[in-house]
């Protein structure tokens, strides 16, 4: 569906990774001080129409990963891990809504899992009626990635790369801010390999060739790591819109992204 443009505000989607405000390594490990950190600098850049989507990290993908949630259903013995999957992404959620609210960012969580639901693992059904509103309002909506109704498989398991990409292609946003751990694209990961070499702008083409090329994500991430991020994007980007990778664990670079500086990192364009 194509949308009509949201007022003249535009629209920045802002991904935050749950590598960035989770410790991957153990469960249920919150990284509180990048969480207040970055709601900081969200409220220091201080932009119109922002909408804020973030991972899973060590609170989704262990327990979707024990329970095989992306798989879909097959036993009634993992209810209880999807509930749990997607209680775990409230309690995430929580804290950093906690986070933006304290620092006065007017942002209010809207439950993917109560809003989407896909058909073999795509978005099939999105009521984004409710973002559109609190955004046309002047607030900054925030969502996740979940664990969802598939009309096929019975349930899924929804990352946020995919939430970002829709959104931005619904809501014709103007440029999509990935906030990952790393300083951005690499042709190899940088953190097992020295001679990484690092993309300062990539174009969507040669974004597909890289993919096969790219190594499967290392720490516990069932959603694909960063080959499953650069695959959601590229609708998004084929769309005409922008992507632009930064490392979110260095001080003030969401900040300065968002105002509009130009920081280290890989922006990935149509051409
Ligand atoms: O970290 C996955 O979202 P992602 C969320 O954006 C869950 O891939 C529940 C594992």
């Amino acid at each position: 569906m194509k949308a009509s443009r949201l007022s003249e505000a535009k629209l920045t989607i802002l991904k935050i990774g749950g590598s960035v405000i989770t410790d991957k390594n153990e469960e249920l490990a919150a990284r509180t001080q990048e969480i207040n950190r970055l709601a900081e600098e969200v409220q220091e850049a201080g932009i119109k129409g922002l909408i804020i989507v973030h991972g899973g990290g060590s609170f989704g993908h262990p327990s979707a990963m024990k329970y095989a949630i992306k798989d879909g259903l097959k036993e009634d013995s993992q209810k209880i891990g999807f509930s749990e999957t997607h209680h775990f992404m409230t309690v995430l959620n929580g804290l950093l809504m906690d986070s933006l609210i304290w620092h006065d960012v007017p942002a209010v969580s809207v439950t993917s899992s109560s809003c989407i639901t896909t058909e073999n693992g795509r978005i099939k059904h999105f009521e984004d009626a409710p973002v559109r509103a609190f955004l046309k309002m002047g607030f900054i909506p925030v969502l996740y990635g979940d664990a969802v109704i598939d009309t096929n498989m019975g349930f899924t398991i929804l990352s946020g790369d995919q939430i970002v990409s829709s959104l931005a292609v619904r809501l014709d946003a103007e440029r999509i801010v990935m906030g990952i751990d790393v300083d951005g694209l690499y042709d190899a990961d940088p953190k097992v390999e020295k001679t990484a070499r690092m993309f300062r702008r990539i174009t969507s083409k040669e974004l597909k060739e890289l993919q096969s090329r790219l190594r499967e994500p290392t720490a516990c991430d069932v959603t694909g790591g960063m080959v499953g991020k650069v695959l959601e994007l590229l609708p998004a980007v084929e769309h005409g819109i922008p992507v632009i990778m930064v490392n979110a664990l260095k001080p003030g670079y969401i900040c300065n992204v968002l105002g509009g500086k130009k920081v280290e990192g890989t922006v990935i364009e149509k051409e």
